[in-house]
């Protein structure tokens, strides 16, 4: 594999593009997006830091889409943020129509390439995106859960004091809020977390990863996170681009797994060159059944709204 492309060259799709190149992962990464010469800029400047970090990738901006043709990962950062006065569906419908035109080019200038979503809200859009492109949903997934397992993974480390190392995290369910961690697949070098912290501790930390993205938005105070998220789609596609076969958190469409067929929703899959090689079915208990059953179904009712108002028709 050879080329990597990035719509939206904002916050994480800048952050991404230094992993990327840091990571001499691929020849190639192009930056595009609809703002005239800010990609070209930004690509000029990472390209400037190679010398130094004696990385030899080609980094291009662009505000061409026939730039992307021939690439074997297509990340999609482009989005819209709330602006006051938008309700949750102005800006559903917002995010839906940019969607629609980087679906379309996509598919006109690089119909063999794996697209990964990452732009919010990011369930919904993976789903819009896998009915635009008509990709097969192997081709076709998005990043949250590797995210959301990072940020929990920070604060086992920094609870616990042990290395970040060996700590190992696995969610599941919508982003955010719609996350549904599972604590008894978490463990600090095999040891399961439940026999190095109390309960209350481990409720905490899951609460503070489930409002992990805002904690970070009300310290910024302009934007959201960029970093983690970079570096997370950055080991996505290197789990693809190297065929590494790793099992990551993902949000992949459900084929009757865990009961559900159609949504796009997080779950562990298997990560590898062909895109989502296989959904790992866990043996769930009954209340994290519970969890995801909730999860699940404020995302149907999400996707059912989409569908009524065919908003991407
Ligand atoms: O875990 C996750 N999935 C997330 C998702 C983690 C972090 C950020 N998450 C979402 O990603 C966030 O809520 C946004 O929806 C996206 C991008 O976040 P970012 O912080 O990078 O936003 P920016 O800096 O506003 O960048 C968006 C860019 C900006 O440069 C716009 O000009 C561009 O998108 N944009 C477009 N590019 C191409 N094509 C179109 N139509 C377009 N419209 C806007």
């Amino acid at each position: 594999m050879s080329k990597i492309s990035i719509i939206g060259a904002g916050q994480v799709g800048a952050a991404t593009a230094v992993r990327l190149v840091d990571m001499e992962l691929v020849d190639e990464v192009v930056l595009f997006d609809v703002v005239d010469d800010m990609p070209q800029g930004k690509a000029l400047d990472i390209a400037q830091s190679t010398p130094v970090v004696q990385k030899q990738v080609a980094i291009r901006g662009t505000n061409a889409y026939k730039d992307i043709a021939d690439s074997d990962i297509v990340v999609v950062t482009a989005g819209f943020p709330r602006k006051p006065g938008m309700d949750r569906l102005d800006l559903l419908a917002k995010n839906i129509e940019i969607n629609k035109s980087v679906s379309a080019n996509i598919v006109t200038y690089a119909p063999r390439t794996i697209v990964l979503y990452v732009a919010n809200p990011l369930d919904l859009m993976t789903y819009v995106c896998h009915k635009l492109t008509k990709f097969p949903a192997q081709r076709v997934f998005g990043m949250a859960g590797v995210l959301d397992t990072t940020r929990f993974r920070t604060f086992v480390a920094m609870e616990t004091g042990y290395t970040i190392r060996d700590v190992q995290a696995q969610v599941m369910g919508g982003h955010g809020d719609a996350m549904v961690p599972l604590v008894r697949y978490c463990s600090v070098a095999g040891i399961p977390l439940t026999e190095l912290l109390p309960k209350a501790k481990i409720d905490a930390i899951v609460d503070r990863t489930q409002k992990g993205g805002g904690e970070i938005v009300k310290l910024l105070k302009t934007g959201s996170a960029y970093y983690a998220p970079g570096a997370a789609v950055a080991q996505m596609c290197q789990a693809i681009v190297r065929d590494e076969k790793r099992i990551l958190p993902v949000c992949a469409q459900l084929d009757g797994e865990y009961g559900y067929k159609g949504p796009f929703v997080g779950v562990p899959v298997v990560l590898g060159r062909k895109g989502v090689e296989k959904v790992l079915q866990l043996q769930l208990d009954a209340q994290e059944k519970a969890l995801l059953a909730k999860s699940v179904s404020s995302l149907q009712e999400q996707l059912d709204e989409i569908e009524k108002g065919k908003m991407y028709q």
